[in-house]
């Protein structure tokens, strides 16, 4: 994350894999399943980076961060 936004927005990754993301801003961000909380890293603080584990279903999974939103992104599991 950095300047409130998802970099990448869009992110392809394998079931069950684990994601870790880089929070580059200097305020806290997550990365939260729109629904069903499928994952959420909970709140990763400017400068830290935190983990999510992908879920195990292939399909299109929306995120958001919970502080935040505006900042959008979409996550796809294969
Ligand atoms: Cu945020």
């Amino acid at each position: 994350m950095k300047n409130f936004a998802f970099s990448p927005a869009a992110l392809t990754v394998k079931a069950g894999e684990k994601v870790t993301v880089v929070n580059e801003d200097s305020t806290a961000h997550t990365v939260t399943a729109t629904q069903g909380g499928d994952f959420d890293t909970g709140s990763i603080a400017g400068g830290k980076s935190g983990s999510f584990t992908a879920p195990s279903k292939a399909g299109s999974y929306a995120f958001v961060c919970t502080f935040h939103p505006n900042m959008k992104g979409t996550l796809t599991v294969r």
